[in-house]
């Protein structure tokens, strides 16, 4: 039986879940004996939103609400915080108002551990830090799967005549050929829309769409088979944007949608995914000056991460 930790958990300095901190260059500079099985980097941006700014500040949020989380998860059974396999990298140096600039960041920092097969678990940003992570994970892959959980397609094409924008950097990826839309899927889609063809206009660029009343009907199982059948099982990014989730349960987002997942469906349908093995996460839209004072969208985002380490711990012991 393993004893509590030796002092309390609000004690000490905020990585996640109290994991090492071990810098990006140092993690990229690391031999293959002891290198990090997966690194959590936060990614904080936030200047590409079109309505909510405040995601800069998630990464550190998402940190201090998950020192509650502890090593064993009873469902999968399955260790997920091994100390030096999961380590906290600490921030991407990201230039705010400069989306181009940071998607440049982003790739240069994240493809050192992509090259090495280390896995990454972005905690964003605004949504725009996925075509900086998708960059790093095809230089040396080529186009990868991307599964993507999100009330929004994230395909328009520009805003305001900003083309590198939280809701575009999709397009802009399978523009760029660092996503396969024929091995991607777009789950959770809801709320209103600019025109009729905007749910078309996603599917013409190859992508499969999963609205969430489809995703209800279908439940955990269903999805997570959709899942595998259309991203395959390997090498997988997986993509969270909170807003897929319900304001009720996460009401601090950039762009929130009523009518989203509950927590609990959340939790259900990430777990669902078991058997994938990802090249990597990210975790988005979070923006914590828009939380209640209990702080529910970063401690469901915490959760959320966690449960994105357990699909890596499991994938390591297959
Ligand atoms: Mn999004």
């Amino acid at each position: 039986m393993s004893p509590p930790r030796s002092a309390p958990r609000y004690t000490g300095i905020r990585t996640f879940a109290s994991l090492e901190h071990v810098p990006l260059a140092a993690l990229a500079a690391a031999d293959a004996e002891t290198r990090a099985e997966v690194a959590i980097v936060g990614i904080p941006f936030d200047t590409a939103t079109s309505w909510r700014p405040g995601a800069r500040f998630a990464p550190e949020a998402i940190r201090s609400a998950s020192v509650l989380l502890r090593p064993w998860h009873p469902r999968h059974r399955v260790e997920v915080l091994r100390e030096g396999a999961v380590v906290d990298a600490g921030d991407v140096g990201i230039t705010p108002g400069n989306a181009a600039r940071t998607s440049d960041q982003i790739a240069a920092a994240l493809s050192p551990l992509s090259a090495e097969g280390t896995a990454t678990l972005v905690l964003g940003g605004d949504h725009t830090v996925a075509l900086g992570e998708l960059r790093a994970h095809a230089a040396g892959a080529g186009p990868v799967p991307l599964l993507v959980i999100d009330a929004h397609a994230d395909t328009w094409d520009e805003y305001y005549g900003e083309r590198i924008f939280h809701g575009t950097f999709l397009r802009r990826a399978i523009e760029e050929d660092l996503v396969d839309p024929a091995r991607s899927l777009v789950a959770g889609l809801r709320g209103s829309l600019y025109s009729p063809t905007d749910l078309e206009d996603a599917r013409a660029l190859g992508l499969e769409l999963v609205t969430i009343e489809e995703l209800r009907a279908l439940g955990p199982d269903g999805f997570a088979a959709g899942a595998r059948a259309r991203c395959g099982s390997e090498g997988v990014v997986l993509s969270f944007d909170i807003d897929a989730v319900d304001p009720s349960a996460a009401p601090a987002t950039g762009t929130p949608e009523v009518g989203g997942l509950s927590a609990a469906e959340t939790l259900a349908f990430v777990r669902a995914l078991a058997g994938i093995t990802f090249a990597g996460f990210d975790l988005v839209e979070v923006s914590p000056p828009y939380d209640p004072p209990a702080q529910i969208t970063s401690l469901l985002a915490a959760n959320i991460a966690y449960e994105m380490l357990a699909l890596a711990a499991l994938a390591r012991a297959r």
